[in-house]
C-alpha cells in the first residue's frame, strides 16, 4: 500500500517536471546527419541525445537524414548535442 501511494507521487513528480520544461523556452534544432541509415541509427541518437539533460525531445528521421531537437538553450548549447551525436558516430553536416 505504502508503495503504491510511493509510485504515485513520482509520476505527479515526472509530470510537474515535464510541465515546467514545457513552459520553459525550448528551441528547436534540425540537424543532419548524413551517417544516419537506419532505425538503428535512429534509436542510437534518441538514447545519446534524450539523455542529456535540457533535451526536451528527440526526433529523427532516417529518410531525411534529420535530427529534430528541441532543447532548453539554458541548460544546454547546441554544440553539446553535436558532440553528443558526434560521439555516437553521427557527425552534423553544417
Ligand atoms: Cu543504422
Amino acid at each position: 500500500m505504502v508503495r503504491l501511494v510511493a509510485a504515485g507521487m513520482l509520476n505527479v513528480g515526472r509530470q510537474q517536471k515535464e510541465n515546467r520544461m514545457n513552459e520553459s523556452n525550448t528551441e528547436t534544432a534540425v540537424l543532419t546527419a548524413p551517417d544516419v541509415s537506419c532505425g538503428h541509427c535512429a534509436v542510437t541518437i534518441d538514447r545519446a541525445v534524450g539523455g542529456l539533460r535540457g533535451v526536451a525531445r528527440v526526433d529523427t528521421d532516417t529518410a531525411t537524414k534529420q535530427v529534430s531537437v528541441e532543447y532548453d538553450p539554458s541548460l544546454l548549447s547546441l554544440a553539446q548535442i553535436e558532440a553528443a551525436m558526434a560521439e555516437e558516430g553521427y557527425p552534423v553536416r553544417k
